[in-house]
């Protein structure tokens, strides 16, 4: 079976398992797991921020950022597919009373220029336009990078407006190796950030939030809140530094091993890609000259052995990962062809 439904699908590495099973412990609730505060210190140390907080899920590390950052009103400049408006269930308008204007970015990517006319006017009116947030790469945009100079454009144009802003980097090493440029040349554009260690870099769970010392003592505060206060959890942030030291470099295997599936995929009768697009881990395809739906063809093809998710009535994505090699990538291939060309 070749499961490229999703990069959270990793499962944890012998040599993981060990350092999660050797790892010192303490209470995290009282700051006092040794493990927790040496992942967020390398964390907060790679992003350029003051401060980390480990956080259970990447969502809960965007829903306290933006707690942190908003009042009930504010307005929030954000893409319309991206993963805090489309995929966390509503969670802004109950945790934080904030209020979305989404824009249309290309391929999820906004520019200044798109934020900048959308935002308000001082008006007593209109909702206070208080924070921009990005996603790097974006998910349902396919894996799409916004470069440090876009970052650095929209940055000063939130400084111009007094505005702040939030980047969902849960997939920032996969964003910073298709620049060729590291996180923190990304994450310092931005006022606070999370990074997902359970995505591409392959760990069972946790993600890092970073920002000011004063922001994150507040986060720190809306985490126990929201019921992520977790105890000796040094045992999950032992497996993110472990993901940290181990699993960054060979992310760019991940990286060619979706081109190579883009460009196979893109010989395949009814199925449309551009590989040029397909710049990190994430490969979107569209079905509709096979005469299938998405959930069909999808259905269909993990009763022969690849697993893949419906992404749209007629796009499908495939995601590569630490546990897709290059020889799975092919056996891939070659089930697509037999389903789609019959040989
Ligand atoms: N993405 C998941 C699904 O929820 C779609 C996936 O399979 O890709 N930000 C981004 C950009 C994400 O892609 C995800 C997860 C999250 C946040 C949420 O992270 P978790 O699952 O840890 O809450």
């Amino acid at each position: 079976m070749v499961d490229l439904r999703s990069d959270t699908v990793t499962k944890p590495t012998p040599a993981m398992r060990k350092a999660m099973g050797e790892a010192e412990v303490g209470d995290d609730v009282l700051g006092e797991d040794p493990t927790v505060n040496l992942l967020q210190e390398k964390v907060a140390l790679l992003t350029g921020k003051e401060a980390g907080l480990f956080m259970p899920s990447g969502t809960m590390a965007n829903q306290v950022a933006i707690k942190t950052h908003v009042q009930p009103g504010d307005e929030i400049i954000i893409d319309r597919d991206a993963h805090i408006y489309y995929y966390e269930c509503g969670a802004t308008a109950v945790i934080s009373g904030g209020q979305f204007q989404c824009l249309v970015g290309e391929q999820g990517v906004l520019s200044a220029e798109a934020i900048a006319s959308a935002i308000r006017p001082s008006d007593i009116h209109q909702p206070p336009s208080r924070l921009i947030c990005l996603e790097n790469t974006h998910n349902r945009g396919g894996g799409s990078v916004y470069t440090v100079e876009r970052l650095t454009a929209i940055s000063e144009l939130a400084v111009q407006n007094g505005m702040l802003i939030h980047l969902d980097g849960a997939r920032l090493f996969n964003a910073a190796l298709a620049c060729s440029t590291t996180v923190k040349e990304m994450a310092v554009q931005a006022d606070s950030v999370c990074v997902a260690l359970s995505k591409a870099l392959g760990a069972p769970a946790g993600s890092v939030l970073c920002g000011s010392s004063y922001f994150i003592e507040q986060a720190r505060r809306f985490r126990k809140m929201l019921g992520g206060g977790m105890r000796q959890v040094g045992i999950l942030a032992a497996a993110g530094l472990h993901a940290l030291d181990h699993h960054v470099t060979r992310l760019a295997e991940d990286h060619q091993n979706a081109k190579k599936l883009a460009r196979g995929l893109a010989g395949v009768s009814g199925i449309e890609i551009d590989p040029g697009e397909v710049l990190t881990n994430i490969v979107l395809f569209d079905v509709a000259g096979t005469g299938m739906d998405a959930d069909v063809l999808v259905e269909r093809l993990a009763t022969e052995g690849v697993l893949l998710i419906p992404f749209g009535p007629t796009t499908v994505r495939a995601v590569t990962h630490l546990d897709v090699s290059a020889a799975d990538i092919d056996e891939a291939l070659e089930i697509i062809r037999r389903v789609l060309e019959g040989f």
